[in-house]
């Protein structure tokens, strides 16, 4: 299974790990590690490369934004929703200026990281625009005079208050998902019903 190595889905995801009783030794700086209670090695990596390993079969299971799974578009199956690491991918516009509508976005420059599926968004309402890829500090592209709007993942909106933008468009909802190989050995998808199974004993224990 591959998990992020750090950030923000890494604690909640090593938590739902050992709830489920799945114990390893997580030494700092490593990349690898077995557990001894559960048959499954982990893998740590950047989020923006799990879904390419579970689609080659690198790993096998990968917990993973939504958010990023759909930007990759590599062919994954989406198995579970685990509800942690919630947000949203937003557009969102300088406050001191006027939104009428998603139209308002035709022809301006929009600075994201998910470049593919803001075009998807913006085909799907008929808008035109300038999609400009940048890899961190989106929110900074207005005030630089960069981009004149931005899209990117808003949790509890601070960040976009601060960097005087206002949120005018939510394009996807997302959370932490489970992603598996499409085309699993007999043998590995029985440890993955194994491990469904002790991750819906969590959640129902947590309810
Ligand atoms: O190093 P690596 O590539 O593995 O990590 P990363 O830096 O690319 O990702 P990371 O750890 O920041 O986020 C991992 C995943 O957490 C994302 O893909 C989302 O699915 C989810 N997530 C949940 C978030 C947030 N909440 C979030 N708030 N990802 C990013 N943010 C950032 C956002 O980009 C913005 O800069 O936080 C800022 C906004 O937060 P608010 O609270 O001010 O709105
Ligand atoms: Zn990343």
């Amino acid at each position: 299974m591959a998990i992020q190595k750090s950030g923000r889905l890494s604690d909640s995801s090593l938590q739902l790990i050992r709830e489920c009783g799945i114990g390893f030794q997580n030494g700092t700086g490593k990349l690898k590690a077995q557990s001894h209670t559960f048959p499954m090695e982990f893998l740590f990596l950047r989020d923006d490369d799990i879904p390419g390993y579970v689609a080659d079969g690198i790993a096998d299971l990968g917990i993973v934004g939504e958010n990023v799974v759909a930007e990759k578009d590599e062919k994954v199956d989406l198995v579970y929703k685990l509800g942690f690491s919630r947000c949203r991918l937003s557009l969102a516009i300088p406050r001191n200026e006027t939104y009428q509508g998603i139209k308002s976005l035709q022809g301006q420059r929009i600075a994201t990281s998910y470049p593919k599926i803001l075009a998807n968004y913006l085909a799907q309402h008929g808008v035109e625009a300038d999609i400009h890829e940048i890899s961190g500090s989106v929110e900074i592209a207005p005030s630089i005079g960069l981009a004149g709007a931005i899209c990117d993942i808003v949790s509890s909106g601070s960040t976009l208050f601060s960097n005087g933008l206002e949120e005018v468009e939510v394009v996807m909802k997302s959370e932490a998902v489970l992603v598996a190989h499409p085309h699993l050995s007999e043998g590995k998808k029985k440890i993955l019903d194994d491990l469904l199974f002790r991750i819906r004993s969590v959640h129902n224990a947590r309810d």
